[in-house]
């Protein structure tokens, strides 16, 4: 039985309620800001809900809206997808933007323009459909696979490029209708360096841009109970990474580097009733005062999350003020299998660090050590596996572990470009070599390897691997379906890694 529209618009009545910050209103130019993934992970993004929160300051109208945790009971009940603000339909906004992260959200991107009623091709709209405007994390790197679907694609950081590309789209708008999108369309393109019109360009891409120092931190203005990130105030204590981890799209060269946020800016943001604070970026612990940033946080009685920590970077002092802060599992990456992956991927964590970290998590009396690790790296073989073993069977001597595996995805824009996939079997053997080698001793997670050979392709391809998502999503969007989409394609695009799915 599907659900009737009362209790889908009920369901996000109910969300808006229990938020924090959410502002409402009316003016003439509105944007339509969707994430192709849930509330729950649409709500953790801060590119998302500063993109957000900048349109609104700009005096523009910005509603939300997602991918529905059901799209199907959307589709039954007929229910037009619709903006969590004013519950208007999303299809009836002059323009609708998109935030895209990675590339297997761009399923979602297919069906929240579906269920909006907008065709997903860009090519199948007409001057009676939304300006569709896309920008996030994966411009990163490879935002070609979404050249079928968007109008124009923000590259890189778009804390001044949104307004840009608003001021010119509007500007557009006003001033007649025949023609309009591709006025607006050129004028955007003229404007903006950093802006990608797949039917102007080609698939030549554009730089990506980087955001003026003083327009950071980006921070939310909403914070929500309804995310893994629970009731935190988000915002950024740095933006980009120093480091040149070479498989990495947030390395150095992408973005110029790391911008720091002063302290006192940091901690000046910080609501009075905020409860907890997430502090975001690439490399947070990177920051040089990272520990008194949150030793004072903790002091003012807030619990305190950070998007990532370094190995090399923990130290008695920080974990102690992490501990203050509420943390309960200490979280981190070494990436490869052994020393010598490590090593070979320019990743600066070693054992004596990881070695630290579970003694760190130990003296300070945390639940456990957590480690995010790669499978199916280049040259990897069952002995990089096999001391990974014997490696974490050791830190499990010291402190709880548990192991975030991650299956190797090689991504443009960075040194490891162009590299194929290790291969499904592969991986999968690896894996299980790992799970049977710390049986009982290490909690093992991993993504899965056939979703990884997804995103692979996806990730390496272009146009036509884009193309080939709407045939994936129209059949019914499991593996085999995806599989068959990328199979079918025409031998235009590198095929390396479609040639080693095993
Ligand atoms: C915090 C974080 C998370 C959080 C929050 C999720 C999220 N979507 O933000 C959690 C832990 C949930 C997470 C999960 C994952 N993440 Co993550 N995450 C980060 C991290 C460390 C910070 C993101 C951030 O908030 N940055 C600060 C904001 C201000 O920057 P931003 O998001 O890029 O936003 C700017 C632009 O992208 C753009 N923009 C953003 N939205 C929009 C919308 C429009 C319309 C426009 C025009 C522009 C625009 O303007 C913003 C302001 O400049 C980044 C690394 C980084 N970017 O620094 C990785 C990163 C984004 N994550 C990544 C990955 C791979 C994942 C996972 C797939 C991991 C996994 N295997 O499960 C999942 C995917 C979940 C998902 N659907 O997003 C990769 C993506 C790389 C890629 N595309 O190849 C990154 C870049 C890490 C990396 N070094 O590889 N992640
Ligand atoms: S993996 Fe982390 S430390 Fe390495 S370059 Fe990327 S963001 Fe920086």
């Amino acid at each position: 039985m599907s659900r009737p529209r009362e209790a889908l618009r009920e369901e996000v009545r109910a969300r808006v309620r229990d938020e924090v910050g959410t502002s409402f209103g009316e003016g003439p130019e509105r944007v339509a800001l969707v994430y192709p993934s849930p509330y729950r992970t649409g709500m953790s993004s801060l590119g998302f809900l500063q993109i957000h929160r900048l349109i609104r300051a700009s005096g523009r109208v910005a509603e939300r809206a997602f991918l529905p945790d059901e799209p199907e009971a959307y589709r039954r009940s007929r229910t037009p997808l619709f903006t969590y603000e004013s519950e208007r339909p999303v299809g009836d906004f002059p323009i609708v933007a998109l935030s895209v992260a990675f590339e297997l959200e761009l399923a979602g991107v297919v069906e929240v323009l579906e269920l909006a009623g907008i065709p997903p091709l860009a090519a199948e709209r007409t001057h009676h459909h939304p300006l569709v405007v896309m920008g996030g994390p994966l411009t990163f790197s490879n935002p070609l696979p979404l050249a079928p679907y968007a109008d124009v694609v923000l590259m890189g950081e778009c804390d001044q490029s949104i307004q840009v590309c608003l001021d010119q789209a509007f500007g557009a708008f006003q001033r007649g209708r025949a023609g309009t999108k591709e006025r607006a369309l050129r004028a955007i393109a003229d404007a903006l360096p950093s802006a990608f019109v797949p039917t102007l360009h080609g698939d030549e891409l554009p730089p990506i841009a980087q955001a003026d120092v003083d327009e950071l931190p980006a921070f939310a203005a909403i914070r929500t109970p309804h995310t893994e990130l629970r009731d935190m105030f988000l915002l950024e204590a740095e933006r980009g990474c120093s480091r040149s981890c070479s498989y990495c799209v947030m390395r150095r060269s992408t973005n110029g580097g790391m911008r720091l946020v002063p302290m006192e800016k940091i901690l000046g943001l910080v609501p009075d009733d905020a409860k907890r604070v997430g502090l975001v970026g690439a490399a947070v612990s990177d920051h040089p005062k990272i520990a008194d940033i949150v030793e004072t946080l903790a002091d003012r009685g807030l619990e305190v999350g950070l998007s990532s920590l370094r190995p090399d970077r923990l130290n008695d002092r920080f974990v102690g003020a992490l501990k203050k802060a509420g943390y309960r599992t200490l979280t981190t990456a070494s990436d490869g299998a052994s020393q010598r992956l490590r090593d070979q991927v320019q990743r600066k964590a070693q054992e004596k660090h990881l070695h630290r970290a579970a003694e760190l998590t130990r003296t300070h009396g945390l639940d456990r050590l957590k480690l995010y690790m790669m499978v199916g790296l280049p040259t990897e073989e069952d002995a990089d596996v096999d001391e990974l073993v014997g490696f974490a069977t050791e830190l499990s001597r010291i402190a709880p572990l548990s192991l975030g595996i991650a299956p190797f995805v090689s991504k443009r824009n960075t040194p490891m470009d162009g590299l194929p996939f290790a291969g499904i079997k592969v991986v999968e053997r690896r894996l299980e070599r790992l799970r049977e080698g710390l049986k009982g001793r290490v909690d093992v997670r991993a993504t899965s390897a056939r979703w990884a050979w997804v995103e692979h392709a996806l990730a390496q391809g272009g146009r036509h691997e884009g193309r080939a998502v709407m045939d994936a999503v129209h059949a019914g969007g499991s593996f085999g379906a995806w599989k068959k989409a990328l199979e079918a394609l025409p031998d235009k695009r590198p095929r390396r890694a479609l040639s080693v799915v095993s």
